[in-house]
């Protein structure tokens, strides 16, 4: 870089990805990690040529409408979008990039956790054994659901959902999935493909989300759609909190139509939701998809090399707005 310009990296990064930062650019930390308020978002941006943002901060049109001037990159340290109004950021000609690809692998094995840990009561075996309460054994004891050989359903076949699709293989299941348009076969892998939503969801023992959250998914696992999960089905969601009414799925938890949900997003995030984790048949995670030493350099890679290309006038490798 010849000229050093001003980055703001809201959240403490990898040290490889800090020190990249701090080597290319005036970059503005955040060592004590704060999350920053609406109004402390919009200071700290106020000297920025380019900020570097986790979903964790809200980039709404009040906040784009408050940037200064000089800011020209939003470039995103996450593949979800949906903290972002990009029709506001483009708008002003920020340009705004995000991290696809490179947190596949990591959060396609949350996926499974989540799976295995909802199927075979991870979650409540570990408290009893953790509490020291557990006194009994019989084959009786703690039964699950076998996953082995089911249909585990993929709604959003990009490219968590071909990670996700890979390791269930393992466990021989059957590929089931729905996108907008079915994929080249070299990536199907012999998925079979659903034109609906409400097909897939029919046809799913695992249900596995996985597409974005857009103002066309948000509550797409609604009453309605929890209720056409076949009976003893497991509802697993790595993707966002927002694509699933938190309400109907308690329900659906309750009544046992579902035999269990693995969820490491919910629609309130810090915290999720007390109702969910007062149930015995969940198995739930702190947004924890993408947390893995390797993805996380990687992703910090990927969100300064978008951010170089676009500083340097060129095309961002990742643009979404
Ligand atoms: C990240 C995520 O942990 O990339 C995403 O969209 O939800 C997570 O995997 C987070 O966004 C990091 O900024």
């Amino acid at each position: 870089m010849t000229a050093r310009h001003r980055l703001l990296v809201t959240r403490k990064l990898s040290p490889e990805v800090e020190a990249r930062a701090a080597r290319d650019y005036d970059a503005v930390f955040n060592p004590g990690d704060r999350t920053f308020t609406t109004e402390e978002l919009i200071a700290a941006c106020q000297d920025m040529d380019a900020v570097l943002p986790c979903h964790s901060e809200a980039f709404t049109a009040q906040v784009i409408a408050a940037l200064p001037e000089r800011l020209r990159v939003i470039a995103n340290h996450s593949v979800g979008v949906d903290h972002v109004d990009l029709e506001a950021a483009r708008a002003r000609g920020i340009i705004v990039t995000n991290t696809p690809d490179v947190l596949s692998d990591a959060t396609a094995e949350i996926a499974i956790l989540c799976m295995l840990g909802a199927a075979r009561r991870g979650a409540e075996g570990h408290r009893l054994v953790q509490e020291g309460k557990w006194d009994s054994w019989s084959p009786s004891f703690m039964v699950g659901s076998q996953v082995s050989g089911k249909r585990f359903g993929i709604l959003g076949m990009g490219g968590v959902g071909q990670a996700a699709a890979a390791r269930a293989r393992g466990f021989e299941m059957e590929i089931h999935y729905h996108n907008r348009k079915p994929l080249p076969e070299v990536q199907a892998k012999g998925a079979i493909y659903h034109e609906t939503p409400e097909s897939l969801i029919a046809s799913s023992d695992v249900l596995s989300l996985h597409c974005p959250a857009t103002p066309q998914t948000r509550g797409i696992m609604n009453a309605e759609r929890i209720a056409m999960m076949p009976e003893g089905a497991i509802l697993v969601n790595t993707a966002r909190g927002a694509l699933v009414d938190e309400g109907a799925l308690i329900a659906a938890l309750k009544s046992r139509h579902l035999f269990a949900a693995g969820l490491d997003v919910f629609q309130t995030e810090p915290g999720g939701n007390p109702e969910l984790s007062a149930l015995d048949n969940v198995f739930l995670l702190p947004h924890i998809g993408s947390a893995t030493f390797e993805t996380r350099i990687a992703m910090g890679n990927r969100a300064l090399d978008n951010l170089d290309a676009a500083l340097r006038g060129e095309a961002p490798r990742d643009r979404v707005a």
